[in-house]
């Protein structure tokens, strides 16, 4: 009898292949190369966009100056990070053979060798996190990952539309000290999302915690076509009032911020 864990594999391996058959993109950025194929170097900026299976491509970088869309030389590109304590690394780990950016016991290969951090090493971030897709092709789903979200950390994460607009949210859990057994230290949080509307663009990541300092992102493992399984994806009878309660506060930000536009462009 097929198990179906066997099947499921199959078909990943046939659905892979075809990809790999038709572009050099990957379905899965596990960001273990560069998207020209090679092999990261620590603490290098990921410059370039990677091209996703089926074609286009999907670019991250911090948006410093808030417009939600990629501005090259004002926005911030993240840096590759090497597993283990090399200088500057991505996160503290507590509950791992640490000190810094080592998985859990039975982690280790879901992290890899390589993930993405900030600019700077843990402290301040310059900005939300944004991954832009640039393709043709229609989004229903995607995953990633958030590493070692920390007591006083908390992550949102917005589906954005073309204008900004965010079509839904994701909230991640309040991060837990160390000591406490559902901490998230050297773990990953699975976040994805399913059964998108139409018009899906940019993903961000906005660190909502209470920490004002000693703040990282690890972000590893981003899937920009399909929600690997395990990931926490929102449940969809919440999606449409969250949607609607959204565009409403949107909505708003949107009014306050063309008015302080306005403002700024007066002259005195
Ligand atoms: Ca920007
Ligand atoms: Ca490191
Ligand atoms: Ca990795």
């Amino acid at each position: 009898m097929p198990r179906p864990n066997a099947l499921k594999s199959a078909a990943t391996a046939a659905f892979c292949g075809l990809a790999f058959a038709t572009s050099a993109a990957a379905d899965m950025i596990d960001f273990e190369t560069r998207p020209d194929g090679s092999t990261p170097v620590d603490d290098a900026r990921l410059v370039s966009p990677y091209a996703i299976a089926g074609g286009g491509s999907v670019r991250f970088f911090f948006d410093v100056n808030g417009n939600d869309r990629f501005d090259l030389g004002v926005d911030a590109l993240p840096r590759f990070e090497a597993r283990g304590e090399d200088g500057t690394d991505g996160f503290v780990s507590s509950t791992a053979p640490g000190p810094f950016d080592r998985a859990r016991e039975g982690y280790g290969l879901q992290l890899g060798r390589w993930f993405l951090r900030q600019p700077d090493g843990i402290g301040v971030l310059p900005g939300p996190f944004l991954i832009e897709y640039d393709t043709t092709q229609v989004i229903r789903e995607f995953s990633g990952e958030i590493w070692d979200i920390d007591g006083g950390e908390q992550w949102r994460v917005d589906v954005l539309n073309g204008t900004g607009s965010i079509l839904t949210t994701l909230l991640s859990p309040q991060g837990v000290g160390r000591n406490d057994p559902a901490t998230l230290d050297s773990l990953p949080w699975n976040f994805g999302f399913k059964g998108l509307p139409d018009g899906v663009k940019s993903i961000r990541l906005t660190f909502v915690g209470t920490k004002t300092d000693g703040i990282g992102l690890a972000f590893n493992n981003f899937s920009p076509t399909f929600a690997v399984p395990g990931s926490v994806v929102p449940e969809p009878s919440s999606l449409a009032l969250m949607a609607i309660g959204l565009a409403a506060a949107a909505a708003g930000r949107r009014r306050r911020m063309v008015a302080g536009m306005g403002f700024a462009k007066t002259p005195r």
